[in-house]
């Protein structure tokens, strides 16, 4: 059962730095050689992870994998947020090791009370044995799952730690979780940098997990996010898969790592606000920020929110809870909105810009061009909801409230020229809302009258079930015709849009709604808009974006993605949104002939004639129109042969800001993008 001890691997964080060994504490088993009830739980822990990973990390894909780094590292943000740790160091090594060392206090080494095995390998090894142990634990803890360090050692072919404390480097080996040997302690020499802290380093078990590639990106974003909500937490994450394996501690710090980010932010959320909005044109210079240390039965609460307002029609308000992205939201958001609301109003009174009879400016209407950031951390965060980031602690709720109110009163009196703009915002805000309701109920209202009455470009498909039915949105007319001519008219419908399609990303609802492009696309989806879309209602499990493979319609595909970004996001989630892609060239090698879709295509054909006698021709299609109607079937919409992108948000973030630089003012960052387009989708069929 226990793995076989193959021997003391060097570590090689410690080798320049660790003198030879002193002493061996305690065993790998526990201590006498032979096996107890203990050592039966956590064989048979490790067992339970290893036989469903899904339940503990979520997946065995890349999210579970980048779900291993974040639970090792979450233990060390833990350590800062505690206050004893000012730096986490992680890196992505050769052959598929994941380096997180901290400078923090050190995981405790001494004896376990429960186990008798050291502190050290009882955190390692035991599930649910994390930070909490010990008494005198963490006052805040992270960890969205929480399922600690043993899980992720359950889960490695190989891990290693080493703990720098109490003048000694201890350190331990695991094969799939299991101690190859006892803990070895030896003394640290004195200049070692750090002199305490914790390292973990592992490579995820290709046995139970199906992707091992890390994605630089996505993970960089996670630790920005973290040092953000962590202010003066210096994260140093690297990139040195580039590296040779067996590369000594001074070849590294010689080479040159493939990436290398650090994030470091003294104005914590402040600067996350900033950062949003950078972008951005800003009716504050400087956010309003709240950082507060409130008690509460004898435990403190951190409260922290910063807010700046933009020009611009979206909400971006994104809460956390012990540096988790709570994304449904929850007790901390609701204080926050309702504070936010009274504030506005308290003050657009006390200024007289708005009268005795008024109405009072509806939570809504503040939230148009919102950016904040609301962050809590609290001892025992209970996370609720369908993927746990709903953050339920009712006690919050008040706590939030009164400290923004407060806090946001005395601002808004402090800077009146922002509050007042700020208001005048929100007053503008229920006013196009007003204007949008008129707007809509008349699409409504034509709806009704036109009994079930579909608009009359749409030419229909014969099936009723909406996941047996494609609708295809068509620039032209010309392209039109061709796509119903080609169709298969049982399940594919057709929608040709005529003339120029608005851009959404500066425009609200009511003047949307004012385009005859996007009503008749709406009525066709069925899924009505604004305050009344219901997913539900849609017509067509798959919505196909066919334009030109030219840059006119790859400028109506972006104007397209930015109003279901805007617009109908839940669509674009549930991966109902498709992007089709016709071929660029029709070849001819001798009689045989072939559709090519991008240049590297091209570029392989003609190297594969260099050789060939055959009489070669190449043509080139710019617009849908130039097919005939079969072979815009054959090539583009018949699903047998066709290639369609499959349109998703990878990150959130990353398209908001994407929609906001691109479809903003700037042509030239819009030309940018849409030579870049294909970033926004992942091959599908
Ligand atoms: C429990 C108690 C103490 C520190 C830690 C856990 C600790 C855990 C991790 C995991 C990664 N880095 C860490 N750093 C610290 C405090 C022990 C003491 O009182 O010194």
């Amino acid at each position: 059962m226990a793995q076989p001890d193959p021997g003391q691997p060097e570590l090689p964080l410690n080798g320049a730095d660790a003198a030879p060994d002193l002493t061996t504490d305690q065993s790998a088993a526990n201590g006498t050689g032979s096996y107890d009830a203990s050592d039966i739980d956590v064989l048979e822990g490790i067992e339970a992870v290893r036989r469903r990973p899904g339940m503990y990390i979520g997946s065995t894909g890349q999210a579970g994998l980048h779900h291993l780094v974040y639970e090792i590292v979450d233990n060390s943000v833990d350590e800062a947020m505690a206050g004893h740790a000012s730096r986490i160091d992680v890196t992505l090594q050769s052959d598929g090791w994941v380096q997180v060392r901290d400078d923090g206090r050190g995981i405790p080494t001494d004896q376990h009370a429960k186990t008798g095995k050291s502190a050290l390998e009882t955190v390692l090894t035991v599930l649910h044995a994390g930070g909490k142990f010990g008494g005198g634990g963490y006052k805040v803890s992270g960890g969205l799952h929480g399922v600690g360090a043993s899980v992720v050692n359950a889960l490695s072919s190989q891990l290693e730690v080493e703990v720098r404390r109490d003048r000694s480097a201890h350190t331990q080996t695991y094969v799939r979780g299991v101690p190859t040997g006892s803990v070895k302690r030896r003394r640290l020499d004195s200049a070692a940098t750090p002199p305490t802290g914790t390292m973990v380093r592992w490579i995820a078990d290709e046995q139970v997990i199906d992707h091992l590639d890390y994605d630089f990106n996505t993970l960089a974003q996670r630790f920005r996010e973290v040092a953000y909500l962590n202010k003066g937490l210096w994260i140093c994450f690297r990139d040195e898969r580039n590296f040779a394996a067996d590369a000594t501690e001074r070849q590294r710090a010689e080479l040159e790592p493939l990436d290398e980010k650090n994030f470091y932010f003294e104005g914590g959320i402040q600067s996350y606000v900033r950062f949003l909005n950078r972008d951005r044109e800003v009716l504050q210079p400087l956010p309003f920020h709240l950082d507060r240390e409130v008690g509460v039965n004898g435990t403190a609460v951190v409260v922290e929110v910063a807010i700046q307002y933009n020009a611009d029609f979206q909400d971006s308000v994104y809460a956390f809870a012990n540096t988790i992205n709570t994304h449904e939201g929850g007790s901390h958001l609701t204080g926050f909105r309702s504070a936010l609301t009274r504030a506005i109003n308290d003050f657009a009174r006390r200024n007289k810009q708005l009268g005795e009879k008024d109405p009072n400016i509806t939570g809504e209407d503040t939230r148009e061009g919102l950016t904040a950031v609301v962050s809590v951390k609290l001892s025992e965060p209970q996370f609720e909801g369908q993927t746990k980031t709903k953050l339920g602690n009712p006690e919050i709720k008040g706590i939030v409230e009164s400290a923004t109110a407060e806090a946001l009163a005395e601002y808004l009196d402090g800077q009146p020229r922002e509050g007042r703009r700020i208001v005048e915002k929100c007053l503008t805000t229920a006013r196009a809302r007003e204007a949008a309701r008129k707007a809509r109920a008349i699409v409504q209202r034509k709806g009704a009258l036109e009994g079930a009455s579909l608009p009359g470009k749409l030419a229909d498909c014969s099936e009723r079930d909406p996941s047996l039915s494609e609708i295809f949105i068509v620039e032209g007319p010309s392209a039109g015709g061709s796509a119903k001519e080609g169709r298969d008219r049982r399940t594919q419908a057709i929608l040709p849009l005529r003339g120029k399609v608005l851009n959404v990303e500066r425009a609200r609802l009511d003047k949307l709604l004012g385009h005859e492009a996007f009503r008749t696309l709406i009525t066709a989806l069925g899924t009505g808009i604004g305050e009344d879309f219901d997913l539900s209602k849609l017509r067509y499990h798959k919505v196909v974006i066919m334009t030109d493979a030219d840059s006119d319609g790859a400028h109506i595909r972006t104007l397209l993605l930015t109003f279901f970004f805007r617009h109908m996001r839940e669509l674009i989630e549930d991966g109902k949104l498709y992007i089709a892609q016709p071929p660029l060239y029709r070849v001819k090698a001798g009689k045989q002939a072939e559709w090519l879709y991008t240049d590297a295509d091209l570029e392989a054909f003609m190297d594969k004639q260099k050789e060939g006698q055959k009489k070669v021709s190449v043509q080139r299609f710019k617009g849908l129109g130039e097919m005939n109607a079969d072979q815009l079937w054959e090539t583009t919409m018949d699903p047998q042969a066709r290639l369609l992108w499959s349109v998703d948000i990878a990150d959130e973030h990353a398209a908001d800001d994407l929609f906001v630089k691109l479809m903003g003012d700037d042509p030239a960052k819009r030309r940018h993008f849409i030579e870049q387009h294909a970033d926004l989708a992942r091959i599908d069929v």
